[in-house]
């Protein structure tokens, strides 16, 4: 088994555990995951021969139709098209699953068709980067493989075949990145180039778009030996990168023209998703430090700026302002790159409002609307209503099950293959869901499906795959999925075999000229709208969320901060753990007990999920359950508490923290776009001085020297209140560090010097998290005198006693005074 464990115990699981393994039983022994391998393989067999029985040489077939489905050649303006392009692209994008599935046979037939049937010459315009990703990382995944003969996969005799119709496809995507910005257009007509697709379906490329074919093309650059392919995706990455926001930020989509952003907008799902995972995964692949600081620059951004409690918000890329009120399903990739950074206790916590949303949904909306609306309903809730079997949330179940070894991701592996067998079973494939608030199927099943959906269901449950063997090690998962590596052996061997495709189907210039016109003219005219669009949205927020900030503070704060969004709202409501069967809470309304507990199950197995014992786990479900509500149709019971699970992981879990009924609000001191430059450190040693007469910063401690530019997310302490720390605040705390910061200034500067005077109820503040940066329990912030001096008169904020710091007319409980001399830097005395 995964977790290593005395004999004694391991005898007594052996006596616990089932040995006869039931659909309903979690045991997840070899001979379970065998089981699940197994009914993973059948059902994406099921798609395969459906796919090549009724689509093929298609690029769909349509699951419940049984019939072929392509490009809509008589409306270039229907969107499928940029995926379809004629050329089979199912059978493009999911051949390497049978390398993952351990079936050389039907790698080999794969192969074969793609080789004897494949073409590109086909009219039709595709986007560009859904034609690398699905397409041209595909026929790069298969070459390494069949050229390699350590890997399992070697194909006898094969000499560069496959290399040969990647380098054909790379030339016709080329001349895309003909633009004066050198961001490429969006699509390309496969036969006539770029000129052939209509201008006003070139005006936007969205930045996910125009950064992501960068790991495909500098790949082929590698294998062929053409430098185009990586000098022109390269610097459209690094043009995208160099547009940046003075927060560092990135919005959703820009004009190739004219190399300017067309809207504000920013976040991690759709549009801007791959941005941030071919930064990192490029920087592994390539081993470059310019793609790491991009990954890590941009990280530290998005958790200053876009990050809210529970998960990452949309936000305007150049004030940090929360955008929208919807979390979208694309985005459930991200705690899969965060595991790849190294970031696992972030991945984990982005990881549960999928996970939450996947028990509700059975599938995940394309967007779930989190903000409170007067009256919640499901319609209210699911903003974008359908489910195309995205593989997003499997693929970070994958990575979070390979960095924890947490049962829990097993079984919401088994979810989602019971998911599979059932709800989306089709006659001839699997089919989506149209809309989820009413359960109707979707005629489609998108070539991701089989490429990247069944693939990480299957590497969940494979601990010995190809994929986890040591000569594997440095490879990566594109964004579709196609495992990609640099073999330095076999570079500069490679000559292409025809180079009948030109990559000057048309020269530069005469793109531009042709194009740029048309182009411009379409953009004035939809600047001016979106403009207007954007400004309609922004004082339809300030009217809600931002507002009721303003109120909170609007009596005693009138002169205080610029401050920003309004992240948590908190209510004491009757059960605290909405959505579990009643038998298993256990509900304390007089909250006196420092811990409430879930019930604990009787039986106890001697291994457990530490995921499902986090105390938080079940908070987002009473925070969120105006928006997690489950349509009439579903009645599931939350994965983690399916009795075949709960009796063998749930030893003594779930322990839960009471839900914290403190509120909670963001402050931004000075200017906005210092935000990205503020200095905050975390301390890692304690002071060299030998004997210092005031309070020593420790290690783990902050030191932020200038409050310019510094977003705080403030807790609210006041008596009787459940903290987040799963305390009840005692009014004895409030007094004790509300008598610090009575001012006794000998000159009574109160300009100054703060007080704790007020009329209002007596409460302390408490940061809980600093420019993205969690401060936990016993942790202090120390700021320098100065500091606080520079900021006093406008924000409120003003020194109190023995070294506190107030805000208003309340003390703040983690954060001081560094008191280690008057320039207060004291950087040489503190390790920072
Ligand atoms: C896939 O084509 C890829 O995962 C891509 O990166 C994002 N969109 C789809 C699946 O949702």
């Amino acid at each position: 088994m995964l977790i290593v464990r005395p004999l004694a115990s391991f005898l007594g699981l052996l006596i616990l555990l089932p040995l006869v393994v039931g659909d309903s039983v979690s045991s997840f022994t070899k001979a379970h995951l065998q089981s699940l391998r197994a009914q993973t393989k059948e059902l994406f067999d099921h798609g395969w021969r459906s796919y090549i029985q009724f689509g093929y040489p298609a690029d769909e077939v349509r699951p419940l139709s049984c019939i072929p489905y392509g490009p809509n050649y008589s409306d270039s303006y229907d969107l499928r098209n940029d995926v379809l392009g004629n050329f089979s692209v199912t059978l493009l994008d999911l051949v390497d699953t049978f390398i993952i599935m351990h079936d050389y046979e039907g790698f080999r037939k794969g192969v074969d068709l793609i080789l004897s049937t494949v073409t590109f010459d086909s009219d039709s315009a595709v986007q560009v980067f859904e034609t690398s990703i699905r397409a041209l990382g595909l026929l790069l995944s298969l070459h390494l493989f069949a050229s390699d003969r350590s890997k399992g996969f070697y194909i006898p005799g094969y000499s560069n075949e496959l290399l040969d119709l990647a380098y054909e496809l790379g030339l016709k995507l080329l001349p895309a990145y003909s633009t004066p910005s050198g961001i490429p257009y969006p699509r390309v007509n496969l036969r006539r180039g770029v000129l052939a697709v209509p201008s006003s379906l070139q005006y936007e490329t969205c930045t996910a778009g125009a950064g992501l074919p960068m790991l495909e093309m500098a790949l082929l650059l590698r294998l062929t030996g053409n430098p185009s392919f990586e000098e022109a995706s390269r610097n459209a990455f690094m043009t995208l990168w160099e547009l940046r926001t003075s927060l560092n930020l990135v919005p959703m989509g820009l004009s190739p023209v004219k190399s300017r952003w067309l809207g504000q907008t920013t976040g991690i799902g759709a549009s801007i998703d791959s941005f941030y995972e071919y930064a990192l995964k490029g920087a592994i692949l390539f081993d470059d430090a310019e793609l790491f600081s991009v990954w890590e620059t941009s990280y530290k951004a998005l958790s200053v700026s876009a990050k809210a409690d529970w998960f990452y918000t949309t936000v305007d890329a150049e004030t940090g302002y929360l955008a929208t009120g919807w979390v979208d399903s694309l985005s459930a990739f991200f705690p899969g790159l965060q595991v790849l950074a190294g970031r696992l206790s972030d991945a984990q916590r982005t990881y549960l409002l999928y996970y939450k949303l996947w028990g509700v949904y059975g599938a995940l909306p394309e967007r779930w609307n989190f903000q409170r609306q007067r009256k919640s309903s499901v319609k209210t809730a699911v903003a974008l209503e359908w489910y195309p079997l995205r593989p997003e949330f499997i693929e970070s179940t994958y990575h979070l099950y390979r960095a924890t070894r947490d049962p829990l991701y097993l079984q919401v592996g088994v979810a989602v293959l019971k998911a599979y067998q059932s709800r989306f079973m089709a006659t001839c494939g699997f089919a989506g869901i149209q809309d989820i608030r009413i359960g109707t199927m979707q005629d489609r099943m998108e070539s991701f499906v089989l490429s990247e959906t069944f693939k990480y269901l299957y590497l969940l449950f494979d601990e010995d795959n190809i994929a986890h063997q040591e000569n594997l090690k440095d490879a990566i998962f594109s964004t579709e999925g196609h495992l990609l590596w640099l073999d330095r052996q076999s570079l500069d061997s490679y000559t292409p075999a025809s180079d009948n495709v030109s990559s000057d189907l048309v020269s530069e210039d005469s793109i531009h000229e042709n194009l740029e016109p048309a182009i411009s003219e379409l953009l004035s005219q939809l600047l001016s709208s979106s403009v207007e669009r954007v400004k309609q949205f922004s004082q339809n927020f300030l009217r809600n969320d931002y507002g009721k900030l303003r109120k909170y503070y609007a009596t005693s704060r009138s002169r205080l901060l610029d401050y920003n969004q309004m992240v948590l709202e908190t209510k004491i409501n009757k059960t605290y753990m909405a959505g579990l069967p009643s038998e298993l809470v256990l509900v304390d309304e007089d909250l006196t007990d420092a811990f409430e507990m879930c019930e604990v199950p009787s039986s106890n197995p001697p291994f457990s999920s530490a995921f499902m014992s986090w105390d938080r786990f079940y908070e987002i479900d009473d925070r969120y359950s105006h928006a997690l509500i489950a349509p009439p149709y579903r009645s599931a019971a939350p994965l983690e508490q399916e009795e075949g699970f709960l009796s063998i992981w749930g030893a003594n879990l779930p322990q839960c923290a009471r839900r914290p009924t403190t509120e909670s609000f963001e402050v931004l001191f000075g200017d906005k776009k210092k935000l990205r430059l503020a200095q905050v450190d975390h301390i890692l040693g304690q002071s060299r001085e030998p004997k210092l007469d005031f309070e020593q910063p420790k290690a783990g401690d902050f030191w932020v020297p200038h409050l310019d530019g510094i977003r705080l997310r403030m807790e609210k302490l006041e008596p009787r209140k459940i903290d987040s720390r799963n305390r009840e605040v005692s009014s004895d705390y409030i007094n004790a560090l509300r008598a610090q910061c009575i001012v006794a200034d000998p000159l009574e500067n109160y300009d100054l010097l703060g007080s704790c005077d007020t009329e209002e109820a007596p409460k302390v503040l408490r940061v809980e998290l600093i420019n993205g940066n969690a401060v936990h329990e016993n942790v202090t912030i120390w700021i320098s005198r100065t500091s606080v001096q520079s900021l006093a008169p406008n924000t409120q904020i003003f020194e109190g006693r023995n070294g506190s710091v107030l805000l208003g007319s309340d003390p703040i409980e983690n954060l001081r005074i560094y008191e280690g001399g008057p320039q207060a830097g004291a950087s040489q005395s503190i390790q920072v």
